[in-house]
């Protein structure tokens, strides 16, 4: 009996990237352990990584290629498989011109070593891209027009702040090494707010909780900013000499009175005051925006009104302070290895409206897709419509584990490795190490790392010269820019790595990255289109502590998705707690199990995201398509759902 452990790196779509230690016993994965040496989880791990290890393990992963035929799946050669890949994606590149093939990659992997899968596509011609974001988008426009760019505070700088702010962001759930990072922030004795519409998990890491309503955080940094003003907490040296626009935004904040803007917001305006007395006289104080905030319309708003809060409190460019959101994942790698400079610009469907778009391909129209490590037709809003534009096309190939809601929708399935089974390097969207991907076990049955699979296509084609070559000279290639700050492979593979030119403090001093090199305050508002349908609560889908996204294996599922909704709001639709009820929006209706939770607001019905369609669940059937007011973000929190008893209910109010 032979036991191995493996230093490795979480590559999940999750700011985390969390070092480990996976455990194998004679070649099969056993644990997955927290790797003690790396500086943010510093032997920790989230309660996902167990169900990692059964997700690898899975009776029902796939585990060789396959062909679907009707609605039965037949077992085929990888060799077949490719062949057959190769002829349909040739064809349609020569006849009808290589935009006819969508190249669809997901936020499952964002390894080193997949920047060669859009190379890939770039050889053969250049295929139809992706543009816009089912992810963020919002806040990383809204930032770049406040600061220039996006750029956060290294996560080790919040344990110097007095306060800290999770303004729509669970770290409770969605980040482990933030949790412990906060932890830490208070036994220091910072004081953590949490302003978020749910009642989360990350209560549990708060001392105060504000409640906006949904999308109303503009009013209540406007709130909070006029009382600020009000008190003269402002920081006179900043305004005058590292901003501009500041008279606009206070224009904006004294349009209305404290009061009005809290009324907006849905807070009692000792909520608003509360905090501009945390961010302005506890300080230093940092925000820490989620990702959760911008899946509204008109998000950017937000966002630009809580750039503008911090910065006139003085909270800009100060060690403790600062407005963090994320990290460029793609940041330490050369990003020609896409590929794009290879052919002529290309065009791209819109994410947050994916069917449409993908629909209105015209000249060439779509006749063929190859999807990697995501899962649209379960995780794109409107997802009915979704499958309906895959089904239109000629011919789809899967990469993936499952047979998930996108898969079930191929032609053709290949299954790929785990980051457990495989080698690259990855970089966070959290933090700014570098981490290797070690494989520690062997890929199950007939998988297979991505990279061997493009490189074993890629050799059907001319310009296999071009792209054929060994993992570590790809992995090179690719990380020079960080290597060449003074690395080598080796280092990275006994990593983490922090890249050493990343600021602890952005925007300590000199210009902004704005053309004027100063901040830019918000200062106008300008609202899109209101939604008013009528319905009465607001559907929002977060993320679950349990799994990640629509990471999660058929047996995994609860048979119902659950709607937890306050018990005023569920009663007076006349649901009752713990019973069946249809939960419906204008696009249809999903059969939901109601759950009644006090602590949650009586206009918001919220639910865990990623439940497959296969499964019953898929509540992205009932959000509609269309993208953010700015940046093309995905505003999924727009959607307005009610509840109707799923069993007759009798004249007693008892269900039968
Ligand atoms: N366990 C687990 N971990 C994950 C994920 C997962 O699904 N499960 N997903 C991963 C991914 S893809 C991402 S992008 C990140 C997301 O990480 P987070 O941003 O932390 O998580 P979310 O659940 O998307 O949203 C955070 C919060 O935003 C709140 N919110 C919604 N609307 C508003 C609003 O208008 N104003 C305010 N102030 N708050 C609002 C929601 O109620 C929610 O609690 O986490 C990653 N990590
Ligand atoms: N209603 C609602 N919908 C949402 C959201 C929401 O808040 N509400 N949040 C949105 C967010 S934040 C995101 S990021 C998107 C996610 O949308 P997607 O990226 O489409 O979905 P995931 O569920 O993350 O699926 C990732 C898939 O990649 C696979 N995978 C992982 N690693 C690899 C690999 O190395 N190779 C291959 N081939 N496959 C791999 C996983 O097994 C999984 O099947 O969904 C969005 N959808
Ligand atoms: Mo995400």
């Amino acid at each position: 009996m032979s036991v191995t452990r493996t230093v490795t790196t979480c590559t999940r779509d999750c700011p985390s990237c969390c070092g480990l230690v996976a455990v194998a016993r004679d070649g099969v994965l056993q644990a997955i352990e927290g790797n003690p040496a790396h500086p943010l989880n510093r032997g920790g791990r989230c309660r996902k990584m167990r169900a990692y290890v059964a997700r690898v393990n899975s009776p029902e992963r796939v585990l060789h290629p396959m062909r679907r035929e009707g609605v039965s799946w037949r077992r085929v050669s990888w060799a077949q498989a490719l062949d057959e890949l190769a002829d349909r994606l040739g064809e349609a590149a020569s006849s009808s011109g290589p935009e006819s093939i969508l190249h669809y990659q997901g936020y499952g992997e964002r390894t080193a070593l997949k920047l060669l899968n859009g190379r890939f596509f770039a050889h053969l011609g250049g295929a139809t891209g992706l543009a816009g974001s089912l992810c963020s988008g919002t806040a990383y426009a809204a930032m770049a027009l406040d600061f220039g760019t996006r750029l956060s505070h290294d996560p080790l700088d919040h344990q110097n702040s007095r306060t800290l702010v999770l303004w729509g962001r669970n770290p409770a759930a969605t980040q482990f090494n933030m949790a412990r990072i906060l932890a830490r922030a208070r036994k220091n004795g910072a004081t953590v707010w949490l302003v978020d519409p749910a009642a989360t998990e990350s209560l549990a890491l708060a001392h105060r909780h504000v409640r906006p309503a949904p999308g109303a955080d503009l009013h209540l940094a406007l709130a909070a900013a006029r009382h600020a003003l009000e008190q003269g907490w402002e920081d006179k040296d900043f305004l005058r000499g590292r901003s501009e626009g500041f008279e606009a935004f206070r224009a904006l904040a004294f349009a209305r009175p404290v009061e009005e803007h809290a009324r907006l917001a849905g807070v009692p305006p000792e909520d608003a005051r509360g905090l501009a007395h945390a961010l302005c006289r506890e300080r230093p104080a940092a925000v820490l925006l989620g990702w959760g905030l911008h899946r509204h319309v008109d998000a950017h708003l937000g966002v630009r009104a809580i750039d503008a809060l911090q910065a006139l409190a003085g909270n800009v460019g100060v060690p403790g302070g600062g407005v963090s959101q994320g990290f460029e994942e793609y940041g330490p790698y050369d990003q020609s290895v896409w590929g794009e400079h290879l052919h002529l610009p290309r065009r791209a469907v819109l994410l947050p409206d994916l069917a449409r778009s993908m629909e209105a391909c015209r000249s060439p129209r779509l006749r063929a897709a190859v999807v990697s490590a995501a899962n649209p037709a379960c995780m794109a809003p409107d997802s009915e419509a979704v499958a309906r534009a895959f089904r239109a096309l000629e011919f789809t190939a899967y990469m993936g584990h499952f047979l998930d809601d996108t898969a079930r929708l191929a032609h053709l399935f290949l299954p790929c490795a785990t980051f457990l089974e495989e080698d690259d390097v990855v970089a966070s969207y959290g933090h700014n190490y570098l981490g290797p991907v070690n494989r520690a076990c062997a890929p199950r049955g007939e998988c297979r790392s991505q990279f061997a699979v493009y490189q074993d296509l890629a050799a059907r084609f001319p310009f296999a010269k071009d792209y054929v070559k060994p993992l570590d000279d790809w992995l090179s290639i690719i990380c020079r820019p960080f290597l060449d700050k003074g690395f080598t492979l080796e280092d990275i593979r006994r990593g983490p790595v922090r890249d050493p030119d990343a600021p602890m403090v952005p925007w300590r001093e000199g210009p902004f990255d704005t053309p004027s090199g100063r901040f830019r305050f918000l200062d106008a508002l300008e609202f899109g289109p209101e939604a008013s349908d009528g319905r009465p609560l607001t559907l929002l889908t977060t993320g679950s502590p349990e799994h990640l996204c629509s990471e999660l294996t058929p047996a995994e599922h609860d048979p119902l998705p659950v709607a937890r909704v306050h018990p005023d709001a569920g009663r007076s639709q006349g649901v009752a707690d713990g019973e069946p009820a249809w939960m419906e929006s204008d696009l249809g209706r999903v059969k939901v199990l109601v759950s009644f939770d006090a602590a949650q607001r009586p206009d918001v019905c919220l639910c865990r995201r990623g439940g497959w369609i296969a499964a019953g669940h898929g509540l992205n059937r009932l959000i509609p398509a269309g993208a953010s007011a700015l940046g093309n973000g995905t505003p999924y929190y727009r959607a307005r759902v009610s509840l109707r008893p799923a069993v007759p209910v009798d004249s007693a109010g008892h269900g039968q």
